[in-house]
């Protein structure tokens, strides 16, 4: 284990570019929004003062909406297909136009509640409140308490199945030249295909066209999803917020986050599939539900939203997919047959969505498949190192190789 550790604190020390660290080397140079908070989780079990840098450094690309982006781009780099130049969005640091899943409070609180530093929570609090108030206004105009996102890369889940269907109506015709670097990097059967990309580049001339203008984009977005693992990680986060509200909020401020809370767990209800045994995402502009299991689909574990008995019958639907794959939890469901164990978010192992299911089973009593999902987890760091993501049939190592928010879970799996 101590090996293991070393390892996992050097990866973090190797992607620090001062003050913020990169999910790894060449492939995604600058400093990603949902990385960030997490790897933040791997700093703060050997160098606190590291990890609150890391949101701070984060913050620093808030908009004044309240936005916090994907991506900042602290420093210029070729290495990344699109840069700052395509996003074209006007703030300073460069920043993406669009955001991520919001892990952040959740992060946040952990980081007060481990490390006691009443000042910096105080400082940020209020930073995380405006972002949960742009979800809110920007991604829920009419309020129903579901949020959307409006680019695949939104989700964290960016070539998921889920989106094959929503994707599809946007067109494939970027008027900016796709200058992919990912496939330079690694292995192209590794990652989404150039199709899937040209929809992407579309969205990003489509919404850079209107200014990155909230409301502008809301009205034009040809692809509006209600992503069940975005609905399950914010209502996870609103909970975390209203702690953090009770010690550095006003009265107003929490009514306001119990409020939208009441309005999200009514919402996610609408989401659960009983008959697959797990949550999906809603196609807004379809108006269906996305009849595709993921392990986006059992984040609302995290979330503690299922009564008990939904959450014994997701535990099952999982030991289910594990007798299809060697390496739990596979991104989609094994007997799809849209499953591919190399492809991205089409079928691999993901140890960020496994610590947050084993975390939600622990609440939930399910303490044998919770350890399971763990040491499975650690062989396939073992095996195959930090990778970005595995092949859960052969736990074979796939993406980008020491990858900071896999190297964090080790650190904060081996903590507690
Ligand atoms: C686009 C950095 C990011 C992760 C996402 C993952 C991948 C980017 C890409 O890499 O997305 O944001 O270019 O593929 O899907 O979850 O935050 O690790």
């Amino acid at each position: 284990m101590t090996g293991m550790i070393e390892a996992a604190q050097a990866v973090l020390r190797a992607n620090d570019k001062g003050g913020y660290t990169v999910p790894t080397a060449r492939l995604y140079p600058f400093q990603w929004n949902w990385d960030s908070a997490l790897v933040a989780l791997g700093w703060v079990t050997f160098d606190p003062e590291r990890a609150w840098r890391e949101l701070e450094r984060l913050l620093e690309g808030q908009w004044d909406d309240g936005m916090v982006p994907h991506i900042v781009f602290h420093v210029r780099s070729d290495d990344y297909f699109p840069g700052p130049d395509v996003w074209g969005t006007r703030h300073q640091p460069a920043t993406s136009g669009i955001s991520q899943p919001p892990v952040l409070a959740t992060v946040l609180r952990q980081l007060w509640e481990e490390t006691g530093d009443d000042n910096r929570a105080a400082t940020l609090f209020p930073r995380v409140l405006a972002w949960h108030r742009w979800w809110a206004a920007a991604r829920d105009p009419e309020g129903g308490g579901l949020v959307a996102i409006l680019h695949p890369w939104e989700s964290g889940m960016d070539n998921s199945p889920a989106w094959d269907a929503p994707l599809a109506r946007v067109p494939a015709t970027p008027t900016t030249p796709i200058r992919r670097r990912d496939t330079g990097h690694v292995d192209a059967a590794m990652r989404p295909h150039d199709e899937e990309y040209r929809r992407y580049i579309h969205l990003v001339d489509l919404f850079r066209g209107v200014g990155w203008q909230a409301s502008a984009m809301w009205r034009c977005a040809p692809l509006k999803v209600a992503d069940v693992a975005v609905n399950a990680i914010l209502y996870r986060a609103e909970q975390d917020l209203l702690v953090l509200a009770q010690r550095f909020g006003e009265a107003a401020e929490r009514a306001e986050i119990a409020e939208r809370l009441e309005r999200q767990r009514n919402a996610l209800d609408r989401l659960w599939n009983g008959e697959a045994g797990l949550y999906q995402s809603l196609d807004l502009l379809g108006g269906e539900r996305i009849p595709v299991c993921t392990s986006g689909g059992l984040l609302p574990l995290f979330a503690r939203h299922p009564g008990p008995t939904r959450a014994a019958r997701m535990a099952r639907e999982i030991e289910r997919w594990g007798q299809h794959v060697r390496y739990l939890v596979p991104s989609l469901c094994p007997s799809d047959p849209r499953f591919d164990p190399k492809r991205y978010w089409r079928g691999p192992v993901w140890a960020i969505i496994n610590r947050m299911i084993a975390q939600g089973l622990e609440h939930y009593g399910e303490a044998a498949l919770a350890a399971r999902i763990r040491e499975q987890t650690a062989e396939l760091m073992w095996q195959s190192g930090f990778s970005e993501y595995y092949d859960p049939t052969d736990g074979g190592a796939c993406g980008g190789s020491n990858f900071s928010w896999t190297a964090a879970m080790a650190l904060c799996w081996a903590a507690r």
